[in-house]
């Protein structure tokens, strides 16, 4: 595997999924694959999971890990070509990427959306020239479109706490005083739509997601309706896609929020959020700390979707 952007980079689905469950059971059997190779993780935004999780499954796969806060310490890069460079960006990401590339075997890049031009979010720029000037194999650990190591670990969670061979699950949207990027969403339809089960996607009127990623999945704009016999509830805030307001807020509508009322709805169904989550905003202080809260272990699972992919990188070098 040489990048690691969605869904199709996994191939086989259920194969990657046998393979991640494998890797779940014995996590050093893989120790000597590593041996002498570097992971170098870059960021461009915060991050506690993907930071750690990332870092604890190449350590678990015998490689050095690197990690660069590029906010912290880095030289501010400049983005643009031709630009004259007489700002406060002191270096060029054309040469940043090949010299990060050569003190590494494997590059993680976190990239989120800027919100500034929708084309350059969801052209992946930024990542996209990791792809082309790193040398090396890249994986995304967020980027401007998709978090497909996220996405991986939802679907190994989903998985795991199944109870039916095609449960419903629902995404749904919920308020944030904040404006987040699509990409949590865009990558768990990504999963969800090649999956085997009943996706619904609910979110208020004006929200709808990038038709590449919802395919055939079905929108819902009740979430009461589309709440009804869900065995998953999928909870994630996101700013508008749509044209003409990329990147804004049309609702804080705490009628969304996921409270015990609404998961009354469903069908006993599982919490899941990717996290980091804003209580009684996105979800309610007893829904999230309720036996049917998968949370923790979802988060979990990201050491074992991270150690599925570096692994395959690994295999490829
Ligand atoms: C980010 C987002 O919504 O994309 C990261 C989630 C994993 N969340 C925040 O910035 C709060
Ligand atoms: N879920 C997730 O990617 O969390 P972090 O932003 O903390 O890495």
């Amino acid at each position: 595997m040489r990048t690691y952007t969605n869904v199709k980079d996994l191939g086989d689905l259920n194969a990657a999924v046998k393979e991640a469950l494998e890797v779940k059971k014995n996590r050093f059997a893989y120790k000597s694959l590593g041996e002498n190779k570097t992971l170098l993780m870059v960021f461009f935004n915060s991050s506690l999971r993907t930071r750690l999780s990332t870092q604890k499954a190449g350590m678990n796969l015998g490689m050095n890990t690197m990690v660069l806060d590029i906010n912290q310490g880095a030289w501010k890069l400049e983005t643009e070509r031709g630009v004259i460079m007489d700002g406060d960006k002191s270096e060029h990401i054309l040469e940043a990427i090949p010299v990060m590339g050569s003190y590494c075997d494997i590059i993680g890049v976190r990239a989120f959306a800027q919100f500034e031009n929708k084309e350059d979010d969801y052209q992946e720029k930024i990542l996209n020239q990791f792809i082309q000037y790193s040398g090396k194999p890249v994986f995304s650990m967020e980027a401007a479109t998709g978090h497909p190591l996220q996405a991986f670990a939802d679907l190994i969670t989903i998985e795991e706490y199944k109870k039916t061979a095609r449960p419903k699950v629902v995404l749904t949207w919920a308020p944030h005083p904040k404006a987040l990027p699509q990409a949590v969403p865009n990558s768990f339809a990504d999963f969800m739509n090649e999956a085997d089960v009943d996706f619904v996607i609910t979110h208020p009127e004006g929200y709808n997601l990038d038709p590449k990623f919802v395919r055939g999945a079905k929108v819902e704009y009740d979430q009461d309706k589309a709440l009804a016999g869900a065995d998953f509830v999928y909870a994630k805030n996101w700013a508008a896609y749509a044209d003409p307001n990329y990147g804004k807020i049309l609702s804080k509508d705490m009628s969304w929020t996921v409270t015990s009322k609404k998961m009354a709805l469903t069908n006993n169904a599982f919490f899941m959020h990717c996290l980091p989550v804003r209580r009684n905003m996105i979800v309610s202080d007893d829904v999230i700390e309720s036996p049917q809260s998968i949370v923790i272990p979802e988060a979990a699972n990201r050491e074992i979707s991270a150690q599925t992919v570096i692994k395959r990188m690994l295999e490829s070098l």
